[in-house]
Parts: structure tokens; C-alpha cells; sequence
């Protein structure tokens, strides 16, 4: 049976690098429905059976552009057997910022670690083993330039599929936001499937129109939701959204700091 990948990651992080390495010359590019956004797909060089999706270059899953859409309604709607999240380890917190949104979606996920040459010519190292216990998912150190570690990576990925256990989403913010959560999750209980839950919830909790929409929920499960934000929001002297993203960076800059040790030069970006 076919194994569909879906490649995500933020523009710049070697996606198209690595898509090209994976898929040979089997790509096809068409437009997404309804929009010209760019699909590529292809069939991974090793096994015809394996399609490749590689979705738009984002940094995050907001419904604010068309590319943050198309790749959110893909993983939503599809559920693709793994997602491979390419990540840029020289900008790890920049990238991670999606990735925090990707383990929610309850979806299998492999966070590919790229452009580690850069990360070692620069001085730096990456705990991998700490970043996947913290995120919960397998990680990966690639790059996608050299080749190194790609067809680990495919390895893991494959397996991740094939076992199907979503990613543990082991991320968690300040002990009131998750509070507020944990409400907002259990009055959508029936309605939300269970792997989108935490997802949902959060949606909720920043008041995200298409989000509430796709999920319908029913009329006590908005009023406990617009609750939860109005007194979260007094509590904490800012608007829902601005709270969780917050809350995803503090979430991020501690995990980087446990798992990435910087060299005087810094983790930089430089090519
Ligand atoms: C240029 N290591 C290194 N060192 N570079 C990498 C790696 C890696 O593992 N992976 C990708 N790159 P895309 P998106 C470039 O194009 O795949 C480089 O947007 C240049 N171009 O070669 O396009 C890759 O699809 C001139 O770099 O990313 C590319 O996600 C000078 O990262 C860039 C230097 O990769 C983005 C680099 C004319």
C-alpha cells in the first residue's frame, strides 16, 4: 500500500533541497485547488510507493495566506502517514515555532534536523536525543546539501508511518494557558476527534474563525470557550493569540536551551 509524506518547513530550510534528493526526477507540479499555489509531488527514488508531497514553504499554521491554508487543510483533511518537518538547526527556535503547531495535529511527525554541516562548521551542537524526548517525536540530523543522514531520515520517517502513533505533542505553556485548554478541550470532547483535540482547543481558545468553523461545535462548548478566553485575557493583559504565541516561544527558548549548545559564534544563519 502507498505511504504518503508530506514535507513541511519554513521557507529557506532546504525543503526544495531535499524534495529534489527524495523524488529524482518523478516530480510532477500542479497548483493546489482553487489557488496558485504551487503542489509538488513525487515518488521517493528507493520506492515507487512512497509519494512525496511537498507542501509550501511556511512559518506557521495561521489561516493567514494562502500557503498557510493550503498546507493546514492538507494535514488536516489528508492526513498524510508521516509528516517530514525540515527544519533550518542553524535558526532552530524560528523553526521550531511551526513544529510546535505540527505535533498538534496528530499526524505522525519526524522533525528533520538540516543543514547540520553549517550547525558543526559553526562550532555548535544539537542534543538530538533531548530535542525528540522533548518534542516527542523522532528527530533526525540531516543535510539535505550533502546527502548525510538522509536516508536515515527516510528510515524514520518510513517506520514512523507504518507504526501510524501521532506525534506525543509533549510541548506545554504556563500552568493558567493550559488550564484554559484542558476546559476548552473537554466541552469539544464530543465533537473533536480525540487526535485533534489539543489543536482544536487552542483554536478555540484564540477565537479562530475557519478553525471554528470546520469543527462546529455547539453552542455551550463557544460560551465555555469565549469564557476561558475573556478571563485568561484579563488575567494576563493581552489577547488570546498573542498569549499562546508567547507561549510557544517561551516553550521553544527552553527546549533550546537544554538542547542546543552554542559556540561563541552563535548559531547563525550564514552559508
Ligand atoms: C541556495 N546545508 C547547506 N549548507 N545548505 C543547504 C542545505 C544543507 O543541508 N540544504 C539546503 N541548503 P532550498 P526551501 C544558495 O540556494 O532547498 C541551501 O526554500 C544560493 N542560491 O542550497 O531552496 C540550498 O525550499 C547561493 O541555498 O529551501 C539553498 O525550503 C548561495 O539552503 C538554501 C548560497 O534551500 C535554501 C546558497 C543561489
Amino acid at each position: 500500500m502507498a505511504i504518503a509524506i508530506a514535507l513541511a518547513g519554513n521557507p529557506n530550510s532546504g525543503k526544495t533541497t531535499l524534495f529534489n534528493s527524495l523524488t529524482g526526477s518523478s516530480q510532477y507540479v500542479g497548483n493546489w485547488p482553487g489557488v496558485t499555489v504551487e503542489k509538488k509531488q513525487g515518488t521517493y527514488v528507493r520506492d515507487k510507493d512512497v509519494v512525496i508531497t511537498d507542501l509550501p514553504g511556511i512559518y506557521s499554521l495561521s489561516p493567514y495566506s494562502p500557503e498557510e491554508v493550503v498546507s493546514r487543510e492538507y494535514l488536516i483533511g489528508e492526513r498524510p502517514d508521516v509528516v517530514v518537518d525540515v527544519v533550518d538547526s542553524t535558526n532552530l527556535e524560528r523553526n521550531l515555532y511551526l513544529t510546535s503547531q505540527l505535533l498538534e495535529l496528530g499526524v505522525p511527525v519526524v522533525v528533520a534536523l538540516n543543514m547540520t554541516d553549517l550547525v558543526k562548521k559553526n562550532g555548535d551542537a544539537i542534543d538530538v536525543a533531548k530535542v525528540s524526548e522533548q518534542l516527542g517525536c523522532p528527530v533526525v540530523e540531516i543535510s539535505a546539501l550533502k546527502g548525510a543522514g538522509v536516508a536515515e531520515m527516510m528510515d524514520a520517517a518510513l517506520a514512523a508511518a507504518r507504526d501510524g502513533k501521532p506525534a506525543a505533542c509533549r510541548m506545554r505553556f504556563d500552568a493558567a494557558v493550559e488550564e484554559a485548554i484542558e476546559r476548552i478541550e473537554s466541552s469539544i470532547a464530543d465533537n473533536a476527534p480525540a487526535a485533534l483535540a489539543r489543536w482544536y482547543a487552542i483554536k478555540l481558545l484564540e477565537g479562530e474563525q475557519r478553525a471554528i468553523d470546520a469543527l462546529s461545535p455547539d453552542a455551550a462548548a463557544l460560551e465555555t470557550a469565549a469564557a476561558v478566553r475573556a478571563s485568561l485575557e484579563e488575567r494576563l493583559d493581552d489577547d488570546a493569540e498573542s498569549i499562546v504565541t508567547a507561549e510557544r516561544y517561551d516553550a521553544i527558548a527552553h527546549l533550546v536551551d537544554r538542547a542546543a549548545k552554542k559556540s561563541r559564534k552563535g548559531m547563525t544563519a550564514t552559508q
